[in-house]
């Protein structure tokens, strides 16, 4: 009977509680009708009655002790500040705001911007709406030219002298309205064209145009700055041609080919086996458009090009639908990584 007492005792004394579930466990175990210390109160009918007070003693004490620690744990568990299942915990670490990625066109318009710069371009901006004179008739454009039908350029409705300009030359005009040469500046921006939204055509596109005007500015320096331009956007073998061409704006006038990035030249499905892809329209600025800017056209001579960022960034990414550029899923955008 001692030896069953003491083993309780320590029972008793060692037992600790993981839940309330596992307390109440425990009580039913000591204290219930069939718990043991019940049974040991039912043994101690068969005590020796020289023996009984003694006895009678520590199972008292012993049934104080499991009460006291019962009541003892389940305060602790009473007390202990049960979470709100609606109550946001602060200690849990934050949720990453994942920086942002740059967008593909803004990328491949800091990586031009960062090319011409090196050889001495500046960066020149405009108005997006523009009048009829800058954006058609200083660039030679005339009366009865496609380029000015309602078909392919938007018109202002409130002012028919206006339009979302339809290429950043037009910002071009205003800087050789506003200086003398040397001029040497790029524009990039947006411009707008009356065409139905498809994989190959989109209503709004971006441009980088460039103007070099100076003495003596010839379609060698063209040519050079272009074979520079060319190395340094898709690689030092990239090899360019120019094929003739008709701009308005420029006479003489060419658009010009690279060398196929991805097969060097041999033939691809991106170059549709040709070795070649073109890249950019460009010619000597015509002397009309330097008069009409009141720039001397004995004096000075320059050359011009123009080409859509889309494009470049399409042929750099090999992305093969336009639409993509304006719909801002972040799937698309997300692939696109530089520290420009
Ligand atoms: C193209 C063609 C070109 C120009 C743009 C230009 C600007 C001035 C004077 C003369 Cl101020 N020309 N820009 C010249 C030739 C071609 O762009 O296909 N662009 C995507």
């Amino acid at each position: 009977m001692k030896n069953k007492i003491d083993e309780l005792l320590n029972e008793i004394e060692a037992f600790t509680a993981s839940s309330q579930e596992h307390l109440e466990e425990f009580r039913i175990k000591i204290l219930s009708k069939k718990g043991k210390l019940t049974q040991l109160f039912d043994d101690f009918k068969l005590v020796a009655p020289e023996l009984r007070k003694e006895v009678g003693q520590q199972l008292n004490e012993l049934k104080n002790k499991a009460q006291d620690k019962i009541n003892q744990l389940k305060e602790t568990f009473e007390n202990e500040v049960k979470p709100d299942e609606n109550q946001i915990d602060l200690t849990l670490p934050a949720e990453g705001l994942g920086i942002g990625s740059r967008h593909p066109l803004s990328l491949v318009r800091g990586q031009i911007v960062d090319i011409f710069s090196r050889i001495g371009f500046t960066v020149s901006d405009g108005p997006e709406i523009e009048d009829d004179w800058h954006n058609f008739t200083a660039l030679n454009t005339p009366h009865d030219h496609p380029a000015r039908d309602m078909q392919d350029t938007f018109y202002i409705s409130e002012n028919p002298d206006m339009v979302l300009r339809t290429q950043t030359s037009s910002v071009q005009v205003h800087i050789m309205e506003g200086s003398t040469p040397p001029i040497r500046t790029i524009s990039p921006g947006r411009v707008y064209r009356n065409e139905a939204v498809s994989a190959r055509a989109h209503c709004q596109f971006h441009q980088v145009e460039g103007l070099y005007i100076d003495k003596k500015v010839s379609f060698a320096d063209l040519k050079q700055t272009l074979l520079y331009f060319s190395k340094e956007m898709f690689g030092e073998e990239t090899k360019i041609r120019l094929r003739p061409s008709y701009f308005p704006f420029t006479e003489i006038s060419a658009e010009m080919d690279i060398s196929c990035p991805f097969c060097k030249g041999k033939g691809c499905n991106i170059c549709k086996g040709a070795g070649w892809v073109e890249i950019l329209g460009c010619g000597m600025v015509d002397p009309a458009v330097l008069d009409n800017c009141k720039i001397d056209s004995v004096k000075y001579t320059g050359f011009a090009f123009g080409m859509g960022i889309e494009r470049i960034t399409m042929l750099k990414y090999q992305i093969d639908d336009l639409r993509l550029f304006f719909e801002n899923d972040v799937r698309f955008l997300k692939q696109f990584h530089s520290v420009i």
